[in-house]
């Protein structure tokens, strides 16, 4: 029979051999023809397949909510900062990009992680947290810089509306609430967060939809997908900060001495 040589590669998502490329098998001819946006494409290229329309249209709400934050949050800051420094756009970008992580963004990931934990092993919001604080681990998903109890971040209650009218099944997200009502007893700050509320609810679509088997939620949450898509958003943002700092002939930024304690 035939004998194939070895390959140095395997890929599953994309070919682009044919007459037109394919996503997850899918042309690009279907996807422009049938009206397909984002939220497909995202689909098909992480999750290598086609997910009904009230998941499609849910991460596109993801990507929307948190394609910018203003200027001064962590990864805006660093985009301005190398921006007025001269570099050019992608140095921009991934200046800005790179804050991403634990305390700023890219807390969806653990978020799911540690909610999907203490919900499947029934833990009382208040063992669950107290069990956080034992091993020193903030819980991820909960507080915020600016956001509070009486001034609640409006992405977090736009993702709940959606999701308590589309999905099937919003029961992480309600354990997320619980988790949040408790906290907030503790501290006014200690809110369910931008990155919470997406953990949550992306664990609803995962185990609401039908669309996965408990191994491949398992495996989705393992990996780590889900800052994916705090990346994809916020690079809309740090992109723009990019363009509106050149746009501004911004000079190099120097931080002044006044807000700097100098000090032995
Ligand atoms: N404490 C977010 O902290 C922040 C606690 C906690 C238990 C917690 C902090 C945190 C988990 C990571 C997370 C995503 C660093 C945030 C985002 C996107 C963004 C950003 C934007 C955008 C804020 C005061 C006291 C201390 C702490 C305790 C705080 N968090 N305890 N679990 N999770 N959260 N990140 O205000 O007794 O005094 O020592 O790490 O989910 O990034 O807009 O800015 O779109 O760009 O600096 O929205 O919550 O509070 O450090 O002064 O702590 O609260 O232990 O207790 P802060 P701290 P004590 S969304």
């Amino acid at each position: 029979g035939k004998v194939r040589a070895p390959t140095h590669i395997i890929s599953t998502i994309s070919d682009d051999r044919g007459e037109e490329p394919c996503y997850a098998g899918v042309p690009m001819s279907s996807i422009v023809e049938q009206g397909y946006g984002v939220g497909d494409v995202i689909s098909l290229l992480w999750f290598k397949r086609s997910l009904p329309r009230y998941c499609t249209h849910f991460i596109e709400i993801c990507i929307m909510l948190c394609a910018d934050h203003g200027p001064c949050v962590s990864g805006a800051h660093n985009t301005i900062v190398t921006a007025r420094a001269g570099k050019d756009l992608v140095s921009s970008l991934v200046a800005g990009l790179l804050t991403i992580g634990p305390r700023f963004g890219g807390a969806i990931d653990d978020a799911a992680r540690y909610f999907k934990d203490a919900y499947d092993r029934s833990l009382t919001p208040y063992e669950f947290v107290e069990s956080m604080k034992k091993k020193g681990i903030r819980v991820p998903g909960i507080g915020h810089r600016i956001k509070r109890g009486d001034n609640r971040d409006k992405r977090v209650e736009l993702l709940q509306l959606f999701a308590r009218t589309h999905f099937p099944s919003v029961k992480y997200m309600e354990y997320a609430v619980q988790v949040e009502n408790y906290t907030l007893s503790k501290a006014n700050n200690l809110v369910l967060n931008v990155d919470g509320a997406i953990g949550s609810l992306f664990l609803d679509l995962l185990a609401g939809s039908g669309m996965f088997t408990k191994q491949e939620i398992d495996e989705i949450v393992e990996i780590g997908y889900l800052n994916g898509l705090f990346v994809l958003a916020r690079s809309i943002g740090l992109i723009g900060h990019t363009f509106d700092q050149k746009r501004l002939k911004q000079p190099l930024y120097r931080h002044p001495w006044e807000d700097v304690l100098y000090t032995k």
